[in-house]
């Protein structure tokens, strides 16, 4: 049995939903109330739930479920205290009233509600949607009015001449920040299925390098097609679009050169401007914003582009340790379902190249320790870079190992990695001072000319300078000075 406390217009909303649930009995003090309802099918009482009489009367001990609904909240309480004793073992909802957060504090209610908060949140997140409905037309106007302009000017060359081929199709560019990252990817990725709803051909493009072996790993495996910018015609296309930056210093192209009609992103104190821009630094990544696009055009992500969206808001948001928005959660939620987790692992943990292993190799077998908890370690000649930063994360994971330094030449540079588990050193720092470069308390870079080493061709002696050069620097910079070191041999 239901027991309804109230019959107002809440109670009386609850109690024909809840009377197909189970059997219904209603009190409510007022006789009107029950008067103005024509076909009562369901058992009600006239009293004062306050006391007890009237609860016994309507047999509360056989009570599932009661919910206390008037509006006098001070009485509320009096029932809930009452129920409590007669039927301590019902399921008791009240109505709560949220000016006094502690009303029913001391008493057993197993769910307080806020009916008018509740309507409130509905109503918000209604307009919410409306809003965001509004966008997707702004944004389909743009790439309409882009469809136009193709049209009229396509009308114009087939007067003139005849043969002039063109399917028809507006084509679009999407461009992704320098060096992108998945965020970047997996974005672009969404709104090229966005734009064939629309029947409009896209192709995506990249300034920099695919750097990392992960975004490599992504690339691969979910078989995205993106072209190096310098490959492409850009005068081809009949719109850009530009996703996850809104800052010419990382865009491939001369914002000055070109129009740039659409810009999707979620940093702040961007310069670029287009005619259409949907840009919440709120949210955690470029990728959620572009779910709820698609969602709101009913796309449901296939599996490929579902793992691509997933694994942008986890690095962008670092596994939601970063700045994160209700938002990137929700959409995290929805796309686990959706994407493949075998794939992601794959990305997470990408195979390693035979030079970043021997990179590794040599960093484990080169490595000197100092005061037994700081490793240096030379690997030579390098063709990839990245390898270092892996090599200093590796090095990390030896016992007793707190701070790594690795180093090895490239072309007629010298690069440094550095990592650090010991939140007395700040490796940023040291970099900073020691070679002019940089990074953070944990993980830092640097890089500096061969110089005069250039000229030694043999590679014992070059490793020698190298090495004790670096080394001297980086103990400077540290405080450890030579001459201690030798003296604690
Ligand atoms: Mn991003």
């Amino acid at each position: 049995m239901i027991l309804i406390i109230g019959y107002g217009s809440f109670g009386r909303k609850v109690a024909n939903y809840a009377k197909t649930l189970d059997k219904v009995v209603v009190i409510d003090k007022n006789p009107a109330v029950f008067e103005s309802v024509d076909n009562l099918d369901f058992e009600y009482v006239v009293g004062d739930a306050s006391e007890r009489e009237t609860l016994l009367n309507v047999n509360i001990k056989d009570a599932d479920t009661i919910l206390i609904l008037t509006n006098e909240y001070v009485i509320n309480k009096k029932i809930v205290e009452l129920i409590n004793e007669l039927n301590p073992m019902a399921y008791v909802i009240a109505r709560g009233i949220v000016k006094y957060p502690d009303l029913y504090s001391g008493v057993k209610v197993d769910k307080v509600i806020y009916p008018i908060e509740c309507a409130a949140k509905e109503v918000i997140f209604e307009i919410e949607k409306s809003k965001l409905r509004r966008k997707l037309m702004d944004l389909e106007r743009v790439v309409n009015s882009i469809k136009l302009k193709h049209r009229e000017s396509r009308d114009a060359t087939t007067l003139k001449n005849e043969n002039a081929e063109d399917n028809g199709k507006v084509l679009f560019l999407i461009i992704m920040h320098n060096n992108p990252d998945p965020d970047s990817i997996a974005s672009a990725m969404a709104l090229k299925k966005v734009f064939e709803k629309w029947n409009v051909d896209s192709d995506i493009a990249y300034g920099g390098k695919i750097e990392f072996d992960e975004n490599r790993a992504m690339v691969n495996l979910l078989g995205v097609k993106i072209t190096p910018i310098y490959d492409i015609d850009i005068t081809q296309y009949d719109g850009i679009a530009v996703v996850d930056t809104s800052t010419s210093k990382l865009l491939p192209i001369d914002p000055n050169n070109y129009k740039i009609d659409i810009i999707i992103d979620h940093h702040e104190n961007g310069d670029l401007i287009a005619e259409y821009m949907d840009i919440r630094p709120d949210i955690g990544a470029t990728a959620t914003i572009l779910l709820e696009y698609l969602i709101q055009l009913n796309l449901t992500p296939k599996q490929d582009l579902a793992t691509a969206l997933y694994y942008a808001i986890c690095t962008d948001t670092n596994y939601f340790k970063r700045k994160t928005s209700k938002k990137d959660f929700e959409a995290a939620g929805y796309l686990q379902d959706l994407m493949d987790p075998k794939t992601l692992e794959m990305i997470e943990n990408p195979e390693m190249d035979t030079e970043s292993m021997e990179i590794l190799a040599r960093s484990i077998i080169n490595r000197k320790i100092i005061r037994s908890s700081i490793a240096l370690s030379y690997v030579g000649r390098i063709n990839n870079r990245g390898a270092l930063p892996k090599a200093a994360d590796f090095l990390l994971k030896m016992e007793g190992i707190t701070t790594t330094y690795v180093f090895g030449i490239s072309e007629n540079k010298i690069y440094i990695s550095a990592r650090t588990k010991d939140l007395r050193i700040d490796v940023g720092d040291i970099m900073k001072r020691a070679f002019g470069g940089g990074g953070h308390q944990k993980a830092a870079a640097a890089s500096i000319d061969l110089g005069i080493f250039e000229s030694v061709s043999n590679k014992e002696s070059l490793r020698k300078l190298v090495e004790e050069a670096i080394q001297t620097k980086i103990l400077n910079a540290m405080g450890i000075g030579e001459g201690e070191e030798k003296g604690n041999g």
